[in-house]
């Protein structure tokens, strides 16, 4: 017996502009070569790979430090409209690209929630906060600000339409990593912020388990961001901006597990995957498994959401 069988659509997003080095576009084809949608359709999912989004033309310009800003917006109008129509049918996986991704992605997730009236929570797995925005960014990376943006700060405005979330809905998980501009930010904002030392005191299963409960709650959809750099380096060396200390191949797979057992994610990002920096395609074929989990891949039937 497998999961709840779903429509998933996967759409290639080979954005690289918005992290500090190029690879990431080759990201997308490296998750389909690790066997990305054979692993989605072996659990009984229906699975369309829409191909990679072209980014959109335009001449949009933001004011304060923040690099390459026409080709992340390009690409964040084009994933929302794609994303959008994607979750009308089921559900959406977004190959990365970097993580300025997200700008597109969760902006599609806030769309199709408002439409169906419901909340929508994020489940961010990263070394990383990505709560920048141009005014605090001393990178100027737009691959660390979508969490500012999608949780409405200042500093993006005509960017991309969409609707905003209060940060308390912003559940940031593994984070090792935080400007100290991000900190007072998230810390003023009120943002779920679970950094390292919180998974070894609690254990990653606890700390999913409370978020997991708070969608319940909240009878809301679910985004799931997971950023190659959530994991210890060792393990996922395929990215540009290790970290270290990061999660486990078991923590990561039971904090997706969880993802697959409670039955609300609408959309999954795999993100800053970089094939240049992998390691024989370790990281790749990691994040596919990983992505088998969030959707329903179990060792063995139990009941859902152990107390
Ligand atoms: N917070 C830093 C570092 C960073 C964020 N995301 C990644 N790196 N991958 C910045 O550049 O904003
Ligand atoms: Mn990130
Ligand atoms: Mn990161």
């Amino acid at each position: 017996r497998g999961p709840e069988p779903r429509t998933i659509t996967l759409i290639g997003a080979p954005v690289e502009d918005g992290a500090g080095r190029q690879g990431c576009s080759m990201g997308p084809k490296a998750l389909r070569i690790a066997g990305l949608a054979e692993a989605l359709s072996g659990l009984g999912h229906t699975v369309i790979d829409r191909g990679d989004v072209l980014p959109e033309g335009n001449e949009f310009a933001l004011e304060g430090l923040a690099h390459n800003v026409v080709e992340v917006t390009g690409f964040a109008r084009a994933l929302a409209d794609a994303g959008e129509s994607a979750l009308a049918d089921g559900t959406a996986v977004y190959l990365g690209g970097d993580h300025a991704l997200s700008f597109g992605s969760v902006a599609a997730a806030l769309r199709h929630a408002d439409r169906v009236g419901k909340k929508l929570h994020v489940l961010w797995l990263d070394a990383h906060a990505d709560f920048n925005t141009p005014q605090t960014s001393t990178s100027g990376n737009m691959h660390g600000m979508p969490a500012a943006f999608f949780c409405g700060e200042a500093g993006f405005d005509g960017m991309l339409e969409c609707p905003t979330m209060p940060a308390s809905r912003y559940h940031l998980v593994g984070a090792r990593s935080i400007d100290p501009a991000e900190v007072d930010l998230l810390a003023a904002r009120g943002a779920d912020v679970n950094d390292m030392a919180e998974i070894d005191e609690h254990g990653i299963g606890a700390i999913v388990r409370r978020i997991l409960k708070e969608v319940e709650a909240d009878d809301a959809l679910l985004h799931v961001s997971l950023d190659v750099d959530f994991i210890e380096p060792d393990l996922a060396p395929g990215v540009g901006t290790t970290v270290p200390g990061g999660a486990t191949v078991r923590e990561a797979h039971l904090a997706m597990e969880m993802v697959g057992r409670c039955g609300r994610l609408v959309s999954l990002d795999l993100v800053e995957l970089n094939p240049f920096l992998d390691d024989r395609g370790k990281s790749a074929r990691l994040m596919v498994e990983l992505a088998a989990s969030a959707f329903g891949r179990r060792i063995f039937d139990r009941p859902t959401q152990p107390a």
